[in-house]
This record gives structure tokens, C-alpha cells and sequence, in this order.
């Protein structure tokens, strides 16, 4: 009996087979996802060429190409603004790296959707071969029959209609949830495809792993400390407890997030003295994967409640965030909000 090779199936697949899920669907949607999975595979292949070709910084050098160096997060950006909605699905783009969004309800298309993204988080890792990421939101446009505006832009998390990342890191993964699952694609660059290797992500109800700054300590607050204290000693406990969880932080976002959301941990930004409002933002990095958590059983929270519930009140809106495995994200909420167990 010879080996019946695995189905490989890629992104593209799968996405048509989530449309067959709404026969009313136009294709639109299937058609934006596409768009966000080619600007990936074109943001991974200048990722990993960065070492090589001296992309590493805003020097105003020209490269081997006598191209002038652009960053690679403005590179990875205008990659994205470029790809997204080229058949006129999207009404709003909205960009970590743009102070304003870009409207744009005219011309051919729908102008149904809202993307917000994060082109290239935690880019000043590159030079250091540290993983990166891209972080997307996809929210559906409010006002059918008017112009669009803010009330289509600012919209909380429980409204997206799908949200994901894509870790460029010893491999190029793209992990997304559309409300039916989460689910990990694998880049392979051979055949320029995304293959289905991690089908319905599930995270761990109770993570052994805590990722925090303890660098930021001082400037936390009493609560926050006995939180972390709690984490690394183990919960109510007197000190020495072996109940404690390990420490892992590498200090870029969807790295850290992705390796909790695998193995089960809880990931917390907290206020400090300098962002007393928390340091990462709300639209373009806390609700995107705060769905994708969500859907994989897991919990995000700004310390005193759902970040999917908040309503930004700007584009770069930031916040506190603990996010990752349910238990320990409910229990740190639970101490931050005055409510002991
Ligand atoms: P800190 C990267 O700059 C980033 O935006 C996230 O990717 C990361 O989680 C966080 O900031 C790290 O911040 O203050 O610990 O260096």
C-alpha cells in the first residue's frame, strides 16, 4: 500500500471553502484575504533577504539595486497599502506607520471593508535576525448608503469580521480566524504557497509560560506587581511556591504572542509611567489578536474587561493588555480589578 500523500491545502482553498460557508457571498471578502496573503509572501521574501541586501535601516543609502533603502517597515507598508482592496473592496486603510487613515469610497468596487494593519511590528528587532510580524484587522464597512467616515473607522474588536498575523520567523506563518476556527498556514517558498499546518489552534486553558518587561517594574503599579509576583511565584502563594510560571520575552509582539498561543501562556503590557495608557495600540495590534484568541479558547483583556468590548476613540488609540490562555488572563483581571479570588 503505497503512502497516500497528505492533501496539502493552501491558504487560497481554504478561504474559498470558508466562502462556501455564505453562498450569498460575493467574493469580495475571499478576494481581500487573498490580496493580505500575496502582500505577505512578498513582505517575507524582502524579511529574509534583509541580512543579505543591507535593508536594514532609514541610512538614505541606495542598495545593491542602486534603489533607494527604504526601511523595512515603510517597505512592508506600502507593500500592504498597495495589495490591499485592488479590486475596490476596501473603503478605509488604516496604518501603525500612517498618523491618518486613507479613505477611499469612489471608484469601481464595493468599498466594503475596513483594514486596519500593522505592517511590520517590532521591526526594530530585524537587525538582530529577532521573528517580526504583520498584524491585520478586517472590520465591514457601517455606513451602506453614506460617505464613509469615523463611525466605519472606529469600531471595537467584537465587530471584526476576521482578523490574523503573519510571524516571519524561522518559517513564514500566517495564522487568521474568520469566526469559524484559527487556523496556521506555513510559507512554503519553494512553491510560493501557504500550506495548512496548524488546523484549529486551540490554546491551553492555563499557560506555564508569563511574558512581561520586567525591565518597566518600577513604574508599575502595586496591583501589577503583585500580579507579576503571583506569576512567577505562583498564585496566592507565600514566596519560593513552586506554582509559579517560566519567564519568556523576546520583546516583538507576535513572536511572543504566537509561542503562548501555542503552548499556553499569558503575554501583559501594563501601564507604565510613560504610557500610563498602555504602550501598544488598540485597532492595529490588542483587538486583531485579541479575535484570534478568543477564537482559540483563549482571553484578552485591559485589566478590566474584554478588549474586544472597547470602542477606540482614535486610530492609534493604545491600551494596557494581558492576552493568552483563559485562567490566567480572568485571574490577572480578577487582581487588577480589586476582586481577589
Ligand atoms: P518593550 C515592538 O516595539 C513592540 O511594539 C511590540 O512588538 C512588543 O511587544 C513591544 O513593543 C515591546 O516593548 O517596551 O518591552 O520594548
Amino acid at each position: 500500500m503505497t503512502n497516500t500523500p497528505r492533501i496539502l491545502q493552501t491558504i487560497e482553498s481554504h478561504i474559498l471553502d470558508l466562502q462556501k460557508l455564505h453562498p450569498a457571498a460575493s467574493g469580495d471578502f475571499t478576494g481581500l484575504l487573498n490580496d493580505i496573503t500575496f502582500a505577505a509572501k512578498i513582505v517575507s521574501r524582502e524579511v529574509n533577504k534583509a541580512g543579505l541586501v543591507d535593508i536594514l535601516g532609514a541610512t538614505g543609502e541606495s542598495n545593491v539595486q542602486g534603489e533607494t533603502v527604504q526601511k523595512l517597515d515603510d517597505y512592508a507598508n506600502a507593500v500592504f497599502l498597495k495589495c490591499l482592496g485592488t479590486r475596490g473592496q476596501v473603503c478605509i486603510m488604516g496604518s501603525e506607520e500612517l498618523a491618518e487613515p486613507i479613505f477611499n469610497d469612489v471608484g469601481p468596487g464595493s468599498h466594503n471593508y475596513v483594514v486596519i494593519f500593522d505592517p511590520l511590528d517590532g521591526s526594530s528587532n530585524i537587525d538582530a535576525n529577532v521573528s517580526v510580524g504583520t498584524i491585520f484587522g478586517i472590520w465591514k464597512r457601517r455606513s451602506l448608503l453614506n460617505k464613509v467616515g469615523p463611525a466605519d473607522l472606529l469600531q471595537p474588536g467584537r465587530q471584526l469580521v476576521a482578523s490574523g498575523y503573519v510571524i516571519y520567523g524561522s518559517s513564514t506563518m500566517l495564522v487568521y480566524t474568520a469566526g469559524h476556527g484559527v487556523h496556521g498556514f506555513t510559507l512554503d517558498p519553494s512553491i510560493g504557497e501557504f500550506l495548512l499546518s496548524h488546523e484549529n489552534i486551540t490554546t491551553p486553558f492555563v499557560g506555564g509560560i508569563y511574558s512581561v518587561n520586567e525591565g518597566n517594574e518600577p513604574t508599575w503599579s502595586e496591583p501589577v506587581r503583585e500580579t507579576v509576583r503571583q506569576l512567577k511565584y505562583g498564585r496566592d502563594s507565600g514566596r519560593g511556591s513552586a506554582g509559579g510560571k517560566t519567564s519568556r520575552y523576546i520583546g516583538s509582539l507576535v513572536a511572543d504572542f504566537h509561542r503562548n498561543l501555542l503552548y499556553g501562556g499569558v503575554f501583559l503590557y501594563p501601564p507604565t509611567a510613560d504610557k500610563p495608557g498602555g504602550k501598544l495600540r488598540l485597532m492595529c495590534e490588542a483587538a486583531p489578536l485579541a479575535l484570534v484568541v478568543e477564537n482559540a479558547g483563549g482571553y484578552a483583556s485591559d485589566g478590566r474587561g474584554p478588549i474586544l468590548d472597547i470602542t477606540p476613540d482614535q486610530l492609534h488609540m493604545r491600551v494596557p493588555l494581558y492576552i493568552g490562555s483563559r485562567d490566567d488572563v480572568m485571574w490577572i483581571e480578577k487582581m487588577l480589578s480589586g476582586v481577589q479570588r
